[in-house]
């Protein structure tokens, strides 16, 4: 079964599915341990990974470098991030079907204007495209795609930019209209009420995907209860965990004057060696080399 037939059947299945950020394989092996079922590749975590802040900075290509080698370390499915598909409907031609040779399972495309301006930060220059326009990426999208179970999932910003929940619905419809497969509500609101209104709202024939970054107080249990959300992403937990885990190793080490107390709370090489299948290349090393 193909990647993205799996995550249709997983959706099938499944009220609500489980995906996590990753900006790196580790990342992804981490999360296929876990028990996600499906990856994110966030433009966040990989702009966060380079240094970088979330603004249309990082390329195509290093985007599709990073997936491709995330999707050669996990049998999950993977979303692409790709933000606005880097420039008009002929760029997303050309970005869908790079991603979908690359190994990805679904596209995320959002109706901003490019370059595009990371959601969550505050007073944020959010523009948003002529729906038109942006319905012309998502037919361009749907037209590219080879693999009829490879999902588009069309992105309103609608909320992020302060046009409200009327316009949001408005745009979410006209992107089912163009042939999405799925829409993703984003909302930077602390709590999750413009969330809970707009799936009560929506009459739309496409499932819904909300990534809870800034609204983290929405529980699975919860959001199984609103009806119409299908997928929930964990957008930014990925890079913030392992951050955190850096910046205070990284400080206690200075602080301590050496690795004596940090090395019993971080993961032992040989748990680093179990993830890089040492085992496989040792059974390689009896067998071929003489
Ligand atoms: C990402 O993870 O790149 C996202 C989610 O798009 S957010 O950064 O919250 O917009
Ligand atoms: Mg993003």
């Amino acid at each position: 079964m193909s990647p993205a037939k799996s995550l249709r059947a997983c959706m099938a299945e499944t009220s609500l599915i489980h995906i996590m950020a990753a900006h790196s394989p580790l990342s992804a092996i981490l999360a296929e341990e876990a028990g996600f079922d499906g990856l994110w590749a966030s433009g966040f975590e990989l702009s966060a990974l380079y240094g970088l802040a979330d603004m249309s900075l990082i390329s195509m290509t290093q985007h599709l470098d990073m997936l491709r080698a995330i999707a050669g370390r996990t049998r999950l499915p993977i979303v692409a991030d790709i933000d606005t598909g880097y420039g008009n409907a002929i760029n997303v031609i050309h970005a869908i079907s790079e991603y979908e040779r690359a190994g990805a399972s679904a596209v995320v495309i959002e109706d901003k204007t490019f370059p595009k301006v990371t959601s969550l930060v505050a007073g944020g220059r959010q523009e948003l495209l002529r729906i038109e326009e942006f319905q012309g990426k998502i037919k361009a999208a749907v037209a590219t795609r080879q693999d009829p179970d490879f999902l588009v999932i069309a992105r309103t910003e609608a909320l992020i930019a302060d046009l409200g929940e009327v316009e949001a619905l408005h745009r979410a419809q006209a992107y089912v209209d163009a042939g999405a497969d799925m829409i993703l509500i984003h909302s930077k609101k602390k709590d999750p009420s413009e969330i809970e209104s707009f799936s009560r709202a929506w009459t739309g024939f496409a499932p819904l995907v909300i990534v809870p970054n800034a609204y983290p107080d929405l529980k699975a249990e919860r959001v199984k209860t609103l009806g119409n959300i299908r997928m929930m992403i964990y957008g930014n937990y990925g890079i913030r965990a392992a951050a955190t885990a850096m910046q205070e190793t990284f400080r206690r080490i200075i602080a301590d004057g050496g690795v004596q107390n940090v090395h019993k709370d971080i993961l032992p090489v040989e748990e680093i060696f179990r993830i890089q299948k040492m085992n496989e290349i040792k059974a390689a090393e009896a067998r071929f080399l003489c």
